[in-house]
Order: structure tokens, then C-alpha cells, then sequence
């Protein structure tokens, strides 16, 4: 009956797992000719900033040439500084770079639910298509190594002709107000637009996470009343 009864419960908490992941999502998407605009939507208390209890780890696909530090820093930075932005040098279209935060589940061991997600991406000087934003956001569950899709962004209004200096996007949920649940990695991963000129990979500012702790719901009364029926069931079959 134990092990039927953790059986149950796995399966439960699995199934809260996939549910959070068919979520009806929306992706928002603005700009603006101010370099360093949207400072005040940014985060520095989200789950992937840097400093937060919940951040256990940042790693890179390939180590950015500016600001490695830029995209989870709290704050939108400054107009041409290259430390305020995290950018690959030497893209080309098609090449395609990732950020994946490790989140800390020793506190909180059933990981974290995802309520939204934003990006913003800025800079004055050269190709227009930098401030394009062209990204998947991958999740991965605690128990499971593997990841899932969450949301797939293709903001590309810009030519290397435009001008506009910094655009944003936000991610949300429209139904429950939880993108995901159980999280303990979260993977953004860019692909340079194929339209892009010169110095295309993506001008990142900041990347916030916003959410909280997942919490696990406890067996309800029902739920318990058929695990003992199961449980009778089985005794009387032996
Ligand atoms: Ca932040
Ligand atoms: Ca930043």
C-alpha cells in the first residue's frame, strides 16, 4: 500500500507539473528609441537576479564578449556602456547562444512556480536588428534532467536600417497567472535573426523571472478516501 500510495502521489505531482505547462500564454511586445528605456519595469528582487536566494547558478553556452554580468544585474544600465549589455561577438544569422539559470532547491525543494517572465534588450549605436528579440525559453522540473518548451518569442520589427533603441517583452499567463510550476532550471536560448547586419547578436539588459515558491497541494479528502478504497481492493485480491 506504500508504495502505491507514493506511486499516487508521484503521479499527482507529475501531472500538476504537465498541467502548468499547456498554459495559455501571452507574449507582449513594445519598443521605444530611448537606449536605455523601461528602467522603471525592471526587477532586482526576481527570481534570476543575481544575489537572490533563489539563484543558485548562471551559465553561458558561450561566454559573452560584453557584460556577462548585464542580463541578471537588476537594473537596465547606462546609455553606450558595454558592460550594461550581455552580447556575443562574431554572430552570424542562424548561430544561437544560451543563458540557463540553476535555481536553488535545497530551501525550497519542490522548485518554483514561473508567474511571468521579461525581457528587455537596448542599445543606441549600430545595427537595428540587436534590439530584435528572437528567443525559446526552455523550463526543466525538479525530479526530471530534461527540459520542455515554455514559450517561443519572435519579435523581429527591426531592419539593420532602424534606429529604435530598446524593446521589451513580457510573458505572462492569462488563465491561471502560473507559467509553470516545479521549476529548477530555466534556459533562454537566442538565434540570430537571418536578416541581421552588422554586430546582430542580441543587446541584452536585463532577463527577470518573476515567481515564488511552488507549493505542492496537499491529498484531498477524496483523493485519500480513494487511495484507501484502492488499498482494501488490493488486500482483498492477495
Ligand atoms: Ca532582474
Ligand atoms: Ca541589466
Amino acid at each position: 500500500m506504500k508504495s502505491l500510495k507514493i506511486t499516487l502521489i508521484a503521479s499527482a505531482i507529475s501531472l500538476y507539473h504537465i498541467l502548468s505547462l499547456t498554459a495559455a500564454i501571452d507574449i507582449a511586445s513594445v519598443n521605444s528609441p530611448l537606449d536605455a528605456d523601461y528602467s522603471a519595469d525592471v526587477s532586482n528582487s526576481d527570481l534570476v537576479n543575481s544575489g537572490s536566494s533563489s539563484l543558485s547558478a548562471v551559465s553561458f553556452s558561450e561566454t559573452p564578449w560584453f557584460g556577462p554580468n548585464a542580463h541578471n544585474d537588476g537594473t537596465v544600465g547606462i546609455v553606450n556602456n558595454t558592460s550594461t549589455i550581455t552580447w556575443w561577438r562574431g554572430a552570424i544569422a542562424g548561430s544561437t547562444y544560451s543563458i540557463t539559470y540553476q535555481l536553488d532547491t535545497t530551501t525550497n525543494t519542490s522548485g518554483y512556480d514561473i508567474n511571468s517572465i521579461q525581457t528587455i534588450h537596448g542599445w543606441t549605436n549600430n545595427s537595428g536588428n540587436q534590439k530584435n528579440q528572437n528567443y525559446v525559453v526552455d523550463i526543466s522540473v525538479v525530479g526530471s534532467a530534461g527540459f520542455n518548451a515554455l514559450a517561443s518569442v519572435a519579435y523581429l520589427p527591426f531592419t539593420s536600417a532602424d534606429n529604435t533603441a530598446s524593446s521589451k517583452i513580457n510573458i505572462t499567463e492569462d488563465s491561471t497567472g502560473i507559467l509553470a510550476s516545479g521549476v529548477d532550471e530555466i534556459r533562454f536560448t537566442y538565434t540570430v535573426p537571418p536578416s541581421a547586419g552588422r554586430n546582430p547578436s542580441p543587446t541584452i539588459r536585463e532577463i527577470d523571472v518573476i515567481g515564488t515558491p511552488t507549493t505542492i497541494p496537499e491529498p484531498s479528502a477524496s483523493t485519500l478516501f480513494a487511495m484507501s478504497i484502492i488499498g482494501c481492493l488490493l488486500r482483498r485480491n492477495r
